[in-house]
């Protein structure tokens, strides 16, 4: 892993074992193929199961649920691993553990745990959340229109939700909507309940080895067993945005590194006016920078993983650490792009793959600017959303 701060002397032998093992697995089954994926538009489904073994899938999670019980710091080097490889397979795993379990765990009841959270754990079971709406999904709570209502013991779900992550493969969606009161309830929808389906966003240029849907629902009848009892308000949505946004915090510094070593590679060998390109102070300045927020964000990633655990985390700190961290990587992203020339345009290497990904990653889990309209607010006291 690059480490320029000698900075995993701050974690403990556990952790970097795991890091370890990610790396090795990926390296063997996911990183010689996917490029393929990638320009074939696939997510490698037949990798979920084997994440499950690898202990991959809401591995933050408590053991006595089928998790891996980690701590926050080795979740984050997992999401690190994944996404080294490419933001699709971490967008699965984070949508899995932090977006379908994590809101089980937290807002479900002792059975819905029992009978989900072993499953999901395992890679058994695929999970999405439906949080986005056609009319925007910045301001979740505002444009919100999916309802549900009330029918003796079931409840009656309509709406659409829009650019869902392992839709169209899922088993269950976790779908946010407002009952008759405006309340927002939560709701464990087995994606093969009739009126419900999950048509497949097609033409994107971005995340292109991951699974984005559309959540349709018609009529889509709901026991009231499947509601999250916890439920009750967007607050339940948006803490489950934290735990998503915490590993992206981690994930975004995984291409970071893959492009950085990239481009320090090519830079070496490239000669041009007799000597290599690496000798020149333009193309360092642009190797420095990757290094340095590479160097940064490890840091405040891993602090973050300490808060996580010690309990004293804001979602703020969160907010910041996505909005930098997503930023810098793909700011370095296309500094590597522009390094390798021309190469950089193809799938032949990585640069322009991590590019285009880092533009979904920049936009989801909240885009750059709510992230610092949401500091912005917490240090002066002063609203941006009225
Ligand atoms: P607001 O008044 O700010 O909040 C309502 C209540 O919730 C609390 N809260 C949070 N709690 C935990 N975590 C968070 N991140 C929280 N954000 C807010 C807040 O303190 C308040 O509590 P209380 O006790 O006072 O009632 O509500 P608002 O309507 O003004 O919200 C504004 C805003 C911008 C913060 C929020 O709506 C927002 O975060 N918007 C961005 C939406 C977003 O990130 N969507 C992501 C969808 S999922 C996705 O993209 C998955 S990508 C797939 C992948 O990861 O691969
Ligand atoms: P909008 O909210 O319409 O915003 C458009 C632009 O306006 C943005 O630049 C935004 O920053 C800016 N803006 C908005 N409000 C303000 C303001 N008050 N002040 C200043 N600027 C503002 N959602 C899910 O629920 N589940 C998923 O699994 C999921 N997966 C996704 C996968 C992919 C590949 C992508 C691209 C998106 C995914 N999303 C998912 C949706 C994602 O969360 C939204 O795209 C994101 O929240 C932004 O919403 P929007 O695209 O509708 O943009």
């Amino acid at each position: 892993m690059l480490d320029y701060y000698q900075s995993l002397e701050l974690f403990s032998p556990e952790e970097r074992a795991i890091q370890a093992a990610a790396r090795k697995f990926l390296e063997a089954e996911a990183m010689p193929y996917i490029r393929e994926w990638w320009e074939a538009g696939e997510f490698p489904t037949h990798l979920i199961k084997p994440f499950g073994e690898m202990g991959f899938l809401g591995s933050n999670l408590p053991e006595e649920y089928g998790a891996a019980g980690v701590s926050n710091n080795a979740y984050g080097l997992i999401m690190y691993e994944l996404e080294r490889v490419d933001s699709g397979l971490r967008s699965f795993a984070s949508v899995q553990g932090a977006l379908v379990m994590y809101p089980i765990f937290a807002y479900g009841s002792e059975e819905q745990k029992r009978e989900f959270l072993p499953k999901l754990a395992a890679g058994e079971l695929v999970g999405s959340f439906g949080l986005t709406e056609p009319d925007g999904g910045s301001d979740p709570g505002g444009n919100m229109k999916t309802k549900a209502v009330k029918d003796g013991d079931y409840y009656v779900l309509n709406g659409t939700k829009m650019w869902i992550t392992n839709g169209a493969i899922s088993d269950i969606a976790i779908v946010w909507a407002k009952d008759e009161e405006g309340k927002v309830l939560g709701f464990i929808v087995p994606t093969d309940t009739p009126g419900f389906s999950a048509p497949l966003v097609h033409h994107k240029y971005s995340l292109r080895a991951s699974v984005t849907s559309e959540l349709v629902m018609e009529d889509v009848r709901i026991h009231k067993d499947y509601l999250l009892p916890k439920s009750g308000s967007l607050k339940a949505p948006l803490s489950c945005l934290t735990q998503a946004r915490y590993g992206i915090a981690w994930g975004a510094l995984g291409p970071l590194e893959a492009v950085y070593t990239e481009a320090l590679d090519f830079a070496k060998s490239r000669v041009t006016f007799g000597r290599p390109i690496a000798a020149r102070q333009l193309v360092q300045d642009k190797l420095v920078y990757m290094l340095s927020e590479h160097t940064k964000g490890l840091l405040l990633a891993w602090k973050l993983g300490k808060m996580k655990d010690e309990g004293t985390l804001k979602h703020t700190h969160v907010s910041m650490a996505k909005r930098n961290n997503v930023r810098v990587a793909l700011k370095s992203a296309r500094l590597a792009r522009e390094i390798l020339g021309a190469s950089g345009i193809t799938v032949e290497y990585s640069a322009i793959r991590h590019m285009l990904n880092l533009e979904s990653v920049d936009t989801y889990e909240g885009t750059h600017d709510i992230h610092t309209l949401i500091l912005g607010r917490d240090i002066t006291g002063e609203n941006p959303f009225v």
